[in-house]
């Protein structure tokens, strides 16, 4: 199915009032059942383009549901890409407003700085490690603007891939100075240790995130620019936060960030 402009048009207003009411809605594909993911992504473009029209900058991108313990949590088994803006981005153990999002959950995940401009599919992970300036630690905080976070693919998509809030903290990295694949994460919730994992999770390897995500800019005629800030998906399942909690994801080798909710 291909979705006329003016139903694109419709659905990112739906998705941008929404976010903007933290008043969660039916998921969009609800009201239009053959609604594929390219339809998602063509609301997704228009969604952001609300946000730069408000004067938001694009810092980057996020890939999601690239482990399996996401793939599990929420049902689907296709990653899913969104944008991060200026808007969304918290400081350096700053609060989470949990009063402007419905149901947030946070993961912990390695972000790539780039130093080159991407394009093209396939790409290899050593092209990626070659354009990548540093990796960092990330944590996102999710907040599907659905009811209780249930979604089909064309659905989360449109939602820029459930995209609320995001933090970096810790010590930056270059990519020869550490292994990719083997670095433990710890999250915890109120000193309480509420999930584990390893960054081989993501796709056996991160940089594989960035592969698919480059891909997927390439197919609608895009690149990742250079200076792009890309967050690779969660390598544990994401964890329910709420006001007055705690939080603090501890990457090996990497530092931590915590964030309160406030
Ligand atoms: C979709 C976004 C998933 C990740 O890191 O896997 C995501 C969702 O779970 O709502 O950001
Ligand atoms: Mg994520």
């Amino acid at each position: 199915m291909t979705l006329a402009a003016a139903d694109i048009a419709l659905l990112a207003d739906r998705l941008c009032e929404a976010q903007d009411a933290a008043a969660p809605i039916a998921q969009i594909s609800d009201d239009y059942p053959g609604m594929s993911a390219d339809d998602g992504y063509a609301v997704q473009h228009a969604l952001t383009q609300r946000w730069t029209d408000r004067g938001a900058r694009i810092i980057g991108y996020k890939a999601g549901l690239t482990s399996q313990v996401k793939m599990k949590q929420i049902g689907i088994d296709v990653p899913s890409f969104g944008v991060l803006t200026s808007a969304m981005a918290l400081p350096e153990n700053g609060d989470v407003p949990t009063g402007e999002l419905i149901h947030p959950r946070v993961e912990a995940e390695l972000a790539f700085v780039m130093k080159d401009e991407l394009q093209g599919t396939d790409l290899s992970i050593d092209a990626i490690l070659a354009a990548t300036d540093f990796v960092i630690p990330a944590i996102e905080i999710i907040d599907s603007r659905y009811q209780n976070f249930k979604f089909d693919l064309a659905s989360v998509v449109a939602d820029n891939s459930s995209g609320a809030r995001y933090a970096t903290g810790g010590r930056p990295m270059a990519v020869d100075a550490v292994d990719l694949r083997t670095i433990g994460v710890v999250v915890e919730r109120n000193g309480e240790i509420v999930a584990v994992g390893a960054s081989a999770a993501v796709l056996n390897h991160p940089a594989r995130a960035v592969s698919l995500l480059v891909g997927h800019l390439s197919r609608y005629g895009r690149s990742l620019p250079a200076g792009s800030y890309v967050m690779t998906g969660s390598i544990t399942e994401a964890i329910p936060v709420a006001a007055g909690d705690s939080v603090c994801a501890r990457f090996q080798n990497m530092g931590s960030i915590t964030l309160r909710c406030v």
